[in-house]
């Protein structure tokens, strides 16, 4: 049977403290329309960057059993989104439920959180991110950011790329399974400190831009934000171009929104202030075939 709100599984973790992952996740998908039903993949006090001596729950021994649960259930998911896993063994488990959650008409994406800045977050370990390189073939669509998009690659973390380039990385992520690539946080061959959201949709060889003006501030979370609005304007039906621009300009708007106050980065963006703008229609585009 159809849902008659559309139902997402999001594998993430929760972090208590610090706005990222099914912290911003939820709030984000619902305000949109979609029902999100999380599958845990650790617990923690705050997320990894910026916080020391954070309690961290693996919850690997647990997940079978949860998802096991939803099998007898017979739950039918319109969208799968998995990100920050907590452990390199719970790469099988996930990848088991891509297969056996599969269903027609499936959006499927993967979100290979593993760091930021060049640098692993502080759980991320070598097997993950040679896990991670399998389990992108399950999906759709994939968003790394820029230094994820290196381990996924085994490159290094460039300060600066040309546009031939990143698209030679685009094609290349997709060869390792996914239709459309997205890669974030692309620093600029041009105009210096901007960075750029690029996207690629390997079935009609396009590729995509969108620049946005530089703010001398990172905060953790954003990754999360833009995927989730990705992935929500995706199921609204927005065409790959206008999600990308929807994505990047909602997290511009966030972290404008947050700047201004001296507010500890770690955090997160005021995720509160900007949500309701998730439901304005879209009256400006920015996005360019590159
Ligand atoms: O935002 C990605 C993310 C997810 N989960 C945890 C994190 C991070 C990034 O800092 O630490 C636990």
């Amino acid at each position: 049977m159809k849902n008659i709100v559309p139902r997402i599984a999001a594998i993430h973790d929760i972090s208590g403290f610090g706005r990222a992952s099914l912290t911003v996740i939820i709030p984000i998908l619902s305000n949109m329309g979609f029902q999100v039903c999380p599958v845990p993949t650790a617990v923690l006090s705050t997320h990894t960057v910026g916080f020391q001596d954070f309690k961290f729950i693996d919850l690997t021994r647990h997940l079978q059993a949860y998802i096991d649960h939803w099998k007898t259930l017979d739950l039918s998911f319109d969208t799968i989104y998995s990100g920050f896993l907590g452990s390199e063994e719970q790469i099988h488990i996930i990848r088991r439920f891509f297969k056996d959650f599969k269903r027609e008409e499936q959006l499927k994406v993967i979100d290979p959180v593993m760091g930021d800045d060049g640098k692993p977050y502080q759980t991320v370990t070598e097997g993950m991110i040679k896990g991670m390189r399998a389990l992108i073939n399950e999906a759709d669509i994939i968003t790394p950011n820029i230094t994820e998009a290196s381990f996924l690659l085994g490159r290094d973390v460039p300060t600066n790329i040309t546009d031939e380039e990143i698209k030679r990385w685009l094609k290349e992520l997709t060869r390792m399974g996914p239709v459309y690539a997205v890669i974030t946080s692309v620093p600029n061959e041009l105009k210096d400190k901007s960075t750029s959201t690029v996207a690629y949709n390997s079935r009609d060889n396009r590729y995509w831009k969108v620049t946005c003006d530089y703010i001398p501030a990172f905060y953790p979370g954003t990754g999360d934000m833009f995927t989730s609005v990705l992935v929500g304007s995706l199921m609204q039906g927005d065409s790959l171009p206008i999600a990308l621009d929807r994505a990047q300009h909602f997290v511009s708007l966030a972290i404008r929104a947050t700047f201004g106050f001296e507010i500890p980065h770690r955090e997160g963006v005021l995720l509160e202030r900007v949500i309701d703008s998730l439901k304005a229609p879209v009256t400006s585009t920015s996005y360019e075939l590159i």
